[in-house]
């Protein structure tokens, strides 16, 4: 088969750098007569040194991995348009939010942070929304995550806490896991971390899908109108799907049947033309407003709540192109907090201030040459120019002598003065002054208060999940000490979450840290919760659709219009996923059953006649497809003769177990009140 031409991997359409024709070549354009034998000395002899076909093949493979990033490792990009519906040229002069209709190619790379390039995507951990806007200023790179607080103040912390998270020194484990002494020891001495901890406790940490998930810049940055004008703003992301979460014994299953089941989300969902969108908001608010807050905006531990400065929708972003190559594009994609274009400006919030001094440095390391840039989905789509020259895989060919500035070489006739443009990025003006001292702001030292606003701002199950996940994890903590310590801490959060985690340790409750600032109620945010802004829709979910030898067909064809009409994706599944027979023809299934346990669906249905599900009661995965999916929650439709295998199951009856009739509608929630009945929440 002759080599297609193919696209440069940009994804961008860019046009084809590997121009294959008829034969393969070597990657010199010297065609290839054999792909399958070395060359050797007779049929059975010693293979050639002067086999360079075979050279360069082997070297170049053996060359083909380059460092994975060293934190959000693992991750999956989508292409798409960013859409101005709001424009805001009074507060900033950026060009993408200048006017109605404005669009910009973006691309999106959705992460987990602590494990490596080939780990899981459902552990529990914060994710990566980091979204390069190719604005005709320049690349705008927003590396946010999918919660709005970071676990540190100041940047000078970044490597203990990664240390202290990825998998230990010694033993080489646990990846992708903050289920260990470490990552607690570290938590437990710096209670800083107690916000993004609480948050990663919470269900928010194990997203049901990159596309239900709401993505934050986190600190406050700044906007700047043509006059100069600064104002402060926070940037947001709300999906359209809203936000959903997996359950957490859901999220476990996940990983051992899925490794790849956010990324296999995004990228289905894609190319099924179930394009994900997200509203951008922003909140803006000035100095007089900061100063008048509780909490320090430079802070990036602390959220000024929706409640107290509102969310302005400005666009929307439509994610509707899968990469066209994994690695051209998701492991060489560079993002930089650093990239910004006129009018908007950084804040002296000091994590920031040390991301700006981090990623260009760890993309020059990780892709190996200080012209990373030029690598196409790194490249600008706007007209750049300067004086940076030579250096590795320089691709570009400047001409003529002048490779400084000023000059009056390539500036014939006119002034060859230094080269300024009003168009240029303006950093905006700030008076600075102070001692120069290693020195933690007194306003950065309330630790708990906010840690205690998002607990009280949780509904009832939500915070079962969070108090169940610190015990979880901290039952893996071996040393007691450490247990102790972040309990002293739970208590000045809130006394019941405390005494609800010793509990569940079977531990007394220790003395309350010493706090240095004593913690204040604030008023809960309503907006934080997950539950109380569910939005019950089936839209970008999935029903498995459970059958075998002799089911209904028609009702299995009514029910997969049914969850295809409301938006949703069936799939169905049997023991075998050949054509079955079945009461009004035939089918074959698009999962077979050992293969698609029910943690991969947001709800299921059993279509089975009562002879089939007593044969079913006999198989271990089915009666786990349904015990896993009434302990997850979810709705469970089926007909009259699934019952022996319910019955199996232990299924008692409730809103959520309904007909198949009703279950496009049911499975639009998860069943909460259901909950207490199947697991033992702390
Ligand atoms: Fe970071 C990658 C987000 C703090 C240094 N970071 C990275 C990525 C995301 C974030 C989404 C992956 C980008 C991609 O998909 O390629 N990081 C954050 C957020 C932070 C944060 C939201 C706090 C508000 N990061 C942070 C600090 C430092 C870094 C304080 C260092 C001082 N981050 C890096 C890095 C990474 C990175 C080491 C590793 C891989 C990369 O840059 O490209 O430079």
């Amino acid at each position: 088969m002759a080599q297609k031409s193919y696209s440069t991997g940009t994804g961008n359409g860019g046009e084809t750098q590997q121009r294959g024709g008829e034969a393969l070549t070597t990657n010199h354009g010297i065609a290839i007569s054999d792909n399958q034998n070395s060359l050797r000395a007779g049929a059975r002899g010693p293979t050639l040194l002067e086999d360079f076909v075979l050279r360069e093949k082997i070297f170049h493979f053996d060359h083909e991995r380059i460092p994975e990033r060293i934190v959000h490792a693992r991750g999956s990009v989508a292409h798409g348009t960013f859409e101005c519906i709001d424009p805001i040229p009074d507060l900033t002069r950026a060009s993408l939010f200048a006017e109605k209709g404005k669009k910009t190619p973006v691309i999106v790379r959705f992460s987990t942070v602590a494990g490596g390039a080939g780990s899981v995507d459902t552990p529990r951990d914060v994710r990566g929304f980091a979204t390069k806007f190719y604005t005709d200023e320049g690349n705008w790179d927003l590396v946010g995550n999918n919660i709005p607080v970071f676990f540190i103040q100041d940047a000078i912390k970044f490597p203990d806490l990664v240390h202290s998270v990825k998998m230990e020194a010694d033993r080489g484990y646990p990846q992708a896991a903050t289920a260990h002494d470490t990552f607690w020891d570290f938590v437990s001495l710096m209670p800083e971390t107690l916000h993004t901890v609480i948050w990663a406790m919470s269900d928010r940490a194990i997203p049901r899908s990159f596309r239900m998930m709401q993505g934050f810049g986190v600190h406050s940055f700044k906007l700047v109108n043509a006059d100069g004008e600064e104002r402060f703003v926070k940037f947001h992301w709300r999906p359209r799907l809203g936000v959903q979460s997996l359950v957490w014994d859901e999220s476990a299953k996940m990983q051992g049947a899925d490794n790849d089941y956010h990324r296999r989300d995004l990228y289905e969902a894609i190319a099924a033309g179930d394009f994900p969108e997200w509203d951008f908001a922003v909140q803006v608010f000035d100095q007089e407003l900061a100063d008048s807050l509780p909490y320090d905006v430079l802070d990036a531990t602390k959220i000024i709540p929706e409640e107290v400065v509102p969310l302005r929708v400005i666009g929307r972003m439509v994610l509707d192109r899968n990469p066209d190559n994994h690695f051209a594009e998701n492991e060489q994609v560079a993002f930089l907090p650093s990239n910004v274009v006129p009018g908007i400006d950084f804040s002296d919030d000091p994590l920031l201030q040390g991301r700006l001094f981090s990623y260009l440095d760890t993309q020059k390391s990780r892709l190996g040459t200080t012209n990373f840039h030029q690598i196409p989905v790194n490249a600008p789509k706007c007209p750049y120019a300067n004086m940076m020259r030579d250096g590795m895989m320089q691709t570009q060919v400047p001409t003529g002598r002048a490779n400084y500035e000023p000059n009056s070489l390539d500036q014939a006739g006119e002034d060859p003065g230094p080269r300024a443009s009003d168009a240029g990025f303006v950093t905006a003006p700030a008076a600075v002054q102070g001692d120069k001292l290693r020195i933690r702001a007194e306003s950065f030292g309330d630790h708990y208060s906010q840690p205690r606003l998002y607990w009280r701002s949780m509904t009832e199950n939500e915070q079962a999940h969070i108090a169940s996940a610190f015990v979880f994890e901290l039952s893996k903590v071996a040393l007691e000490h450490v247990r102790n310590r972040v309990l002293s801490h739970l208590r000045n959060i809130d006394e019941d979450l405390a005494a609800r985690v010793a509990k569940g340790l079977a531990m007394d409750l220790p003395e309350a840290a010493k706090p240095f600032r004593a913690p204040v109620d604030l008023p809960p945010s309503e907006a934080l919760s997950i539950q109380k802004n569910w939005q019950a829709v089936l839209k970008g979910r999935k029903v498995g659709i459970l059958f075998a030898e002799g089911s209904d067909k028609a009702a299995i064809d009514r029910l997969v219009k049914a969850v295809t009409d409301a938006g949703g994706t069936p799939f169905t599944i049997a023991p075998k996923v050949g054509g079955i027979a079945l009461a009004g023809g035939e089918m074959k299934a698009d999962g077979q059953l050992a293969g698609s346990p029910s943690c991969l669906f947001d709800a299921v249905a059993l279509v089975l006649t009562e002879d089939a599900a007593r044969k079913l009661t006999r198989d271990s995965a089915a009666v786990a497809f349904v015990m896993d999916a009434f302990a997850h929650l979810k709705a469970i439709g089926h007909d009259a003769g699934a019952q022996p295998l319910l019955d199996r199951a232990g299924i008692e009856p409730d809103e959520g177990v309904t007909d198949l009739g009703a279950l496009p509608e049911a499975a639009t929630r998860r069943y909460w009140a259901r909950e207490p009945k199947v697991r033992d929440l702390a």
